[in-house]
């Protein structure tokens, strides 16, 4: 039996997870669970990263010894050290507004066909290479460390860029899987900036003796490269009994999307905005990023509503297609008084705005199913891979509302769970590390299926009702 620690930081909290697995075994323990919310400094929106670090090391103390420590955390965010190894500046939240108007600027040097080619991925304004662009690197920059990189750098000193999480950047080649030295030659990044790609699976190395000491771990105990973003962890934990599946990962953002063993890097999928992102085993994640529950995070804690379940309840009954929006558009993306964007976004839609928090929900959720619906049904034709199933995983698996619009909305059954998918993700990747008979993904996902138990939600309703509020929001497009 392994017995390894799973941090996974995502952008509603961090936890550490104590994670065992051995012969038909998979156990998750949460150990530590910690606020993991953007600070406003003066006009510039950063990640506590000091506070992520001390928490982890918290985790790390209260789960006792362990076989290994791995790490996951969202994308595109980074640290620069200069060449003393020292942080240069607190990392920024990519919901920061330095990368406004950014993109386009950009696009004048390498045009979005020409980026697209090179790294099949979805234009989102936060990219790490529009935040580089936007940040104007400063001179003593000498190495750029995603968030788990940085963290993984400060539990061993070893320096690497894990290949899943550098696919989110926009400087990886994803057909030649490197480092793409034609972008960064391009919008004149030096390419020593960019450390040495490192696998799902590999070992950064051992704890320094002064981590060692503070959390009592031993110093031979090895921190193991997992799929770093937190979707690509996630992903692994689908319990998905075979090829023809869809997923959505549901938690602040909706990752939602198809798992391929090649990328699709057409007109029609640049077009249509679907991610190539780097997956465990050289998997590609075809998926576009739906705002999510960020939203509904939003509005609660401008209500200071912390009370999800009765908020849930009360949606459930309010009336149904009585207000949409397109939760993609991009007033939504930054921090902010959500239910007056909302009230906005409807006036200018011609609409009258939801008229109590119940409704508001209503229309969040049903906002989002309408949103999944568009994406799959568009994935599955640019891909040409049909599907039977959607899984939904992460903590939002836990909204049977928002399940039941999505299954009705998407005319597919429902799979619901696992709640906690990247630490499982990451927990399964650690495990093989270390020897465990997991050979592939197919091995993870049926031990996944044969020790979590799934909720399952049928299509109901009218299909019609569907397609009718698909055109409201987006017309013919
Ligand atoms: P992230 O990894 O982005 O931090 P999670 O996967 O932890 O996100 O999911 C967080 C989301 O899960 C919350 O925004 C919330 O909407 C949803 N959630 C958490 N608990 C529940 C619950 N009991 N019922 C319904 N939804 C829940
Ligand atoms: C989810 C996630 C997603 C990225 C976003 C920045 O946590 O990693 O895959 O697009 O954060």
């Amino acid at each position: 039996m392994k017995r390894v620690a799973a941090v996974d930081l995502g952008a509603s909290s961090g936890r550490v997870m104590l994670g065992e697995v051995g012969d038909g075994v998979l156990n998750l323990t949460e150990i530590h669970r910690f606020w993991n919310g953007p600070v406003q400094l003066r006009d510039t929106l950063h990640w506590d990263i000091l506070h992520l670090y001390h928490s982890m090391l918290e985790g790390l103390t209260q789960a006792g010894s362990v076989d290994s420590v791995g790490i996951d955390s969202w994308a595109v965010d980074y640290g620069l050290l200069d060449s003393a190894g020292h942080l240069l500046g607190n990392p920024i939240h990519y919901r920061d507004s330095r990368t406004d108007a950014v993109m386009e600027k950009v696009l004048e040097t390498v045009s979005a066909e020409e980026l697209y080619a090179i790294t099949g991925l979805q234009q989102l304004p936060f990219n790490t290479i529009y935040q580089l662009a936007a940040e104007g690197l400063r001179k003593q920059a000498e190495t750029l460390l995603m968030i788990p990189d940085l963290l993984g750098y400060w539990l061993t000193g070893e320096i690497g860029a894990e290949r899943t999480n550098a696919s989110t950047t926009q400087l990886y080649d994803v057909r030649a899987r490197e480092w793409s030295s034609e972008l960064a030659r391009r919008i004149g990044l030096p390419m020593e900036l960019l450390p040495p790609l490192r696998e799902p699976g590999d070992v950064l190395g051992t704890l320094l003796p002064a981590v060692a000491e503070e959390t009592g771990l031993a110093a031979t105990t090895p921190v193991i490269a997992v799929g770093s973003h937190d979707t690509a962890s996630s992903v692994v934990a689908v319990p998905a009994a075979d090829e023809r599946f869809a997923y959505i990962s549901s938690g602040t953002w909706s990752l939602v999307g198809l798992e391929l063993d090649a990328p699709v890097l057409s007109a029609e999928a640049r077009e249509a905005n679907f991610t190539n992102e780097g997956g465990v085993d050289g998997r590609i994640r075809f998926l576009r990023n739906v705002m999510g529950l960020w939203i509904l995070q939003e509005c609660q804690r401008i209500w200071g509503a912390d009370d999800l379940p009765t908020l849930l309840r009360d949606a459930a009954d309010a009336p149904p297609f009585a207000v949409l929006i397109d939760p993609d558009a991009p007033e939504f993306l930054a921090p902010g008084n959500m239910p007056r964007r909302i009230e906005e976004h409807c006036r200018a839609s011609g609409q009258e705005p939801p008229q109590s928090q119940a409704a508001t929900i209503r229309c969040v959720l049903e906002s989002l199913a309408l949103a999944y619906r568009r994406t799959l049904r568009q994935a599955q034709t640019i891909a040409d891979r049909p599907v039977d199933v959607l899984h939904v995983i992460g903590g939002g698996s836990q909204n049977e509302l928002l399940c039941q619009l999505t299954a009705d909305a998407c005319g597919l059954p429902v799979l619901a769970g696992p709640v906690e998918a990247s630490a499982l993700g990451n927990v399964l990747v650690q495990a093989r590390a270390l020897g465990e008979p997991l050979p592939d993904l197919g091995a993870m996902r049926a031990l996944v299926r044969a020790t979590h138990q799934l909720r399952r939600y049928e299509p109901q309703g009218k299909p019609a009702d569907w397609d009718a509020a698909e055109s409201r929001v987006f017309g013919t497009r």
